[in-house]
């Protein structure tokens, strides 16, 4: 029993190493909105998104970039298969892809999920906020 407890310790240990250095894709642990309006908040960033896709949700349900972002969107498939379609942008990315583009356009934009993946289908939703 002690032996299974040091062991599983370890493999806590092992496993918050790899997540401190390997998740380099994901910016949302940057608290820092009014750092980032200080420096100038100049459009034209690159703004790398992963959206979480889950049965039956997408996390961020909201997204927000400025005019002029270049807006790099990876769909992760946590659970299920899914998909994601930015109405409004004409852009789609299936699970586990990424698909970037220019934030050309302002407004809000409706993000649904383009596989019928059963019965929470309906409820998948996020939306992409372009300033
Ligand atoms: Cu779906």
């Amino acid at each position: 029993m002690k032996k299974w407890v040091a062991l599983s310790a370890l493999l806590l240990a092992a496993m918050l190493v790899a997540s401190g250095c390997g998740g380099g894709d994901k910016k949302e642990s940057s608290p820092s909105p009014s750092a980032s309006q200080a420096a100038g908040s100049s459009a034209g960033e690159a703004k790398a998104i992963t959206i979480d896709a889950t049965n039956f949700k997408f996390d961020p349900g909201e997204i927000t970039v400025k005019q002029g972002d270049e807006v790099s969107i990876t769909l992760k498939n946590s659970q299920g298969n899914h998909a994601l379609k930015i109405e409004g942008y004409d852009k789609e990315v299936k699970g586990n892809a990424t698909v970037k583009f220019v934030a050309d356009k302002a407004g809000e934009f409706k993000i649904v999920c383009s596989i019928f993946c059963g019965k929470g289908h309906e409820d998948m939703v996020s939306k992409l906020i372009v300033q």
